[in-house]
């Protein structure tokens, strides 16, 4: 008989979660992070463009809902992304993104409705891109800053697990920012 003690991780019993996929929630979920326009100061190049947008609704940005489990290394962490289409200036609406507290944790993302990309940067100035959409699946690995961008016309939403452990470092990526921005130019989607 395998022998095992609860001391590093805490003890759960099993249980199942409702996923609202079409409509993108989790119909219970317990956590439900809200960020509008004027959470985003700071973020895009274009100052100006957001507080117009902050002045005229301050809309909707992005949601996750979550129900979460222990922060604690075993256990995993699960949550729905929904970030909104749009544009601040010509730069399409994104997370904040952020490095996790524990570097050395990834992340997958799996597409479920939307298009975008997924922006990474590593701490000494990496830079890699990934498109996501249904079906996609970003592997995040360890050490890699992320943020989503949205540059379709609906909502990009996607299902995310990474390590309890894991955390959300958001001030060394705020400081250092991402080498490049996602925008629309004469029709196109640039990076730069
Ligand atoms: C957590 C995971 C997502 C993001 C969410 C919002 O590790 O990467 O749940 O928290 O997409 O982005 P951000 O950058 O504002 O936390
Ligand atoms: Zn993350």
């Amino acid at each position: 008989m395998l022998n095992y003690v609860v001391d590093r991780t805490s003890f759960l019993e099993p249980f199942v979660v409702d996923v609202d996929v079409d409509a993108a929630t989790m119909p219970k979920a317990t956590n439900h992070l809200v960020r509008r326009a004027s959470a985003m100061r700071g973020h895009y190049a274009d100052a100006a463009a957001l507080d117009e947008l902050i002045r005229n609704g301050d809309p909707l940005h992005y949601e996750v809902f979550e129900t979460p489990v222990p922060e604690e290394y075993g256990h995993l962490m699960y949550c729905i992304s929904k970030l909104q289409p749009g544009r601040v200036g010509n730069e399409f609406f994104m997370t904040k993104g952020h490095y996790h507290t524990v570097l050395e944790t990834a992340e997958t993302y799996l597409g479920l409705q939307g298009t975008g990309f997924m922006v990474m940067k590593t701490p000494d100035g990496t830079f890699n891109a990934q498109p996501i959409s249904r079906g996609k699946m970003v592997y995040v690995p360890p050490y890699w800053a992320h943020r989503s961008v949205n540059t379709g016309d609906e909502p990009l939403v996607s299902w995310c697990v990474y390590p309890g452990e894991a955390g959300h470092n958001y001030g060394d990526i705020e400081d250092e920012g991402f080498p490049k921005r996602v925008l629309l130019e004469n029709g196109q989607i640039v990076m730069r």
